[in-house]
């Protein structure tokens, strides 16, 4: 019989102690959920899928849960003075509060994480009603923004016991979003390594891709920034810190509105990006702008691609290759009126980087927006 100690090593060091399925739903606390939950049916094609509120009993907050291939999002407002929710959107102004990501075991995954170091943000429970059972469980993560377990035994209800299905006749059609590529937090000075640490000891990540300031520092914004991974990758969390530049870096910018540490950007996936950006362009959400000129060398970085470069430049869609392939980008200008958080569309062809080759062009665009701002 094999005993624990004749596990050859490289075995052990492959062990994924914290299996995760994927992400399960992303939560935020916003000031009106009704009309953020407008915003993101009209402007992003999310589908109304649950609702908790008055009517259903919840006295204290109100939450809209709305899907988009495997993207489910979660709007919550508070429902009366005080309290925690209004505590966060007081300080954060709207922002993600959960990271929710799916597992199979979610009391074993608070307990491995707990006992790790991780601080509980909340004990195993169960929840149920009449469409079956749900466990879940939570962890705090950066700033005060949570990691919540989910484990879905054999749930069978529209989304979480709790919600009860909403299905509203006005349903604008999906943009082609399919997953959550990767959810990037922004930390304090000095901080990411912490995090770093805290996703890889904590949690059994490993680091995907590394770059440093000099990767990615333009005459103004300097960052730094390093890429966490689950084991089986479907989970991947870029920590960006401020690093020193002429200016203030974006990323300070956002600490300071934010008031702290939180998430960035969410990035969706999807596998038709011409298609998906053209639609939200004409739903009225704003991207950034890409000069004509990126155009102009770009395909002399990256060589040969599927798409008509036009369109693209039309579009203002961003391009980069590695070793693997390639993958178009665009990001959207934040969506709050705080200049906190915003979107990535992501369409990978072989690529599983992040961009590298962008940054420039990308933080000089994000530069003009904060000049905009007078927070430059
Ligand atoms: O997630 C990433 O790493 C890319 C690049 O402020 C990036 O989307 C990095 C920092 C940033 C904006 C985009
Ligand atoms: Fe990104």
């Amino acid at each position: 019989m094999q005993t624990e100690t004749q596990i050859p090593k490289i075995f052990e060091d492959v062990q994924d102690f914290l299996p995760i399925n994927g992400t399960d739903y992303i939560e935020l606390y916003v000031g009106n959920a009704k009309q953020a939950a407008h915003y993101y049916q009209s402007a992003w094609g999310f589908q109304p899928l649950a609702y908790k509120g008055l009517e259903t009993g919840s006295r204290d907050r109100v939450s809209y849960a709305l899907r988009q291939g495997k993207i489910t999002l979660v709007l919550t407002s508070p429902l009366q003075a005080g309290g925690p929710i209004n505590e966060h959107i007081n300080k954060h102004g709207d922002g993600v509060k959960v990271i929710a990501l799916w597992v199979d075991d979610a009391t074993y995954s608070w307990q491995a994480t707990t006992q790790r170091g991780a601080e509980s943000a909340l004990e195993p429970q169960k929840l149920t009603d009449e469409h079956g059972e749900v466990i879940i469980s939570g962890i705090k993560t950066y700033g005060e923004t949570l990691h919540y377990f989910i484990e879905r035994k054999n749930y069978h209800g529209a989304f979480l016991p709790g919600f009860k299905s909403w299905a509203p006749n006005y349903r604008p059609a999906e943009v082609g979003l399919q997953y959550v590529d990767h959810i990037v937090g922004n930390v304090g000075w000095g901080e990411m390594n912490k995090w770093v640490d805290f996703y890889a000891k904590v949690m059994g990540f490993t680091q995907l891709v590394s770059f440093d300031d000099k990767d990615i520092s333009t005459e103004y914004t300097a960052l730094m920034s390093k890429v966490m991974t689950n084991g089986n990758g479907r989970i991947k969390f870029p920590i960006n810190e401020p690093a020193v530049g002429r200016k203030k870096s974006q990323i300070e910018e956002y600490i300071e509105f934010y008031n702290g540490a939180g998430v960035q950007h969410i990035a969706v996936a999807t596998n038709n990006i011409i298609h998906t950006v053209s639609e939200l362009k004409k739903r009225g959400v704003d991207f950034l702008y890409v000069p004509p000129t990126y155009y102009d060398t770009v395909l002399d970085r990256v060589g040969e691609i599927d798409e008509d470069l036009e369109e693209l430049k039309q579009l203002g869609v961003l391009i980069d290759r590695d070793d693997e392939g390639y993958l178009l980008q665009l990001f959207t200008k934040p969506v709050l009126d705080r200049p906190t958080m915003f979107f990535e569309i992501i369409q990978r062809k072989g690529a599983q980087s992040f961009g590298k080759g962008n940054f420039k062009a990308l933080f000089e665009a994000i530069e003009r927006e904060q000049a905009l701002r007078g927070t430059l």
